[in-house]
């Protein structure tokens, strides 16, 4: 694989989303390798998966703009499904799973972060879903999974405005479990997977096949049609304009 790179430690997996030249963006190859790696994880002894980003500026600074950009709304509607399947199968992996985020995880890296079970961040951390901004909108399950972890009305400031949410606030608002420094991040979620692993691996299995079961009948039909509202941004010019001016600007 080119993207990810994959690591064993005892019972504990670490899923490293390997692109650090565009700040680990998901394009359509890094979500491919990112589903037959989690295939991969599934089939092996692993008992507790840990998801990160490479270096320690971005997680995942969100889904390939470049890409995205010139797409028809056909394309992005099966680019939409491909990530939405991607990150449901993660979710509803039988382990569970941490994610570490460590500097920006924006849009698509956002979301990433939030289809795991759990979230552990460095103290330089930065969420946002800043889609509105582009001509788009959340499309990988932002949309549904941020209103069920923060409530509502502050998921809908959060979305409409595009603003960053650092980790403190990511704290408070229940968006993640644990800040670290840069250094006690990793060694954290480390930490947190092992003692995870060493639980009896049938009643953990049980325990988080119950726990989705409060919500996963209203994510999948919430899903299906952020997947169709989605697809839709891209009929007219707004996307192209708004996603043009962010790769201009790097000219
Ligand atoms: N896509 C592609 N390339 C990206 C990228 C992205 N999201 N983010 C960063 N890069 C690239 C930059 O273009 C740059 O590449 P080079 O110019 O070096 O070739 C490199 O990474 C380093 O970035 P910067 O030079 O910009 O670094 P800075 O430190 O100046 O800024 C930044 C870091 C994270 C603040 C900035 O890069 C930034 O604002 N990035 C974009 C963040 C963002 O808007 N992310 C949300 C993307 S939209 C859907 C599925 C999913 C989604 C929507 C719909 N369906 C299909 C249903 C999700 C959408 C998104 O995630």
């Amino acid at each position: 694989m080119e993207y990810i790179k994959l690591e064993y430690s005892g019972a504990v997996a670490t899923l490293t989303i390997n692109r650090p030249k565009a700040l680990n963006a998901l394009n359509s190859a890094v979500l491919s390798e990112l589903s037959a790696a989690i295939d991969e994880v599934s089939a092996s002894s692993a008992r507790c998966l840990i998801v990160r980003g490479e270096g320690t500026k971005a997680f995942v600074a969100g889904a390939d703009i470049a890409e995205m950009s010139n797409m028809t709304s056909e394309q992005a509607l099966e680019f939409g499904r491909l990530g939405t399947a991607v990150f449901k199968k993660l979710e509803r992996m039988a382990i569970p799973t941490i994610a570490a985020v460590c500097g920006y995880a924006l849009g698509g890296g956002c979301e990433l972060a939030m289809a795991c079970d759990i979230r552990l961040v460095s103290d330089t951390a930065a969420f946002a879903q800043p889609e509105t901004g582009l001509g788009i909108i959340p499309g990988f399950g932002g949309t549904q999974r941020l209103p069920l972890l923060v409530g509502v009305s502050r998921a809908k400031e959060i979305l409409f405005t595009g603003r960053r949410v650092k980790a403190e606030e990511a704290l408070s608002i229940g968006l993640c479990s644990g800040v670290y420094t840069v250094d006690e991040l990793f060694p954290a979620a480390q930490a947190m997977a092992e003692k995870i692993a060493s639980f009896p691996p049938n009643a953990m299995r049980a325990t988080k096949l119950a726990a989705n079961q409060a919500f996963a009948a209203n994510v999948d039909a919430g899903i299906s049609a952020e997947n169709r509202i989605f697809a839709a941004c891209f009929d007219g010019e707004e996307q192209k304009q708004c996603m043009d001016a962010f790769l201009n600007k790097k000219k």
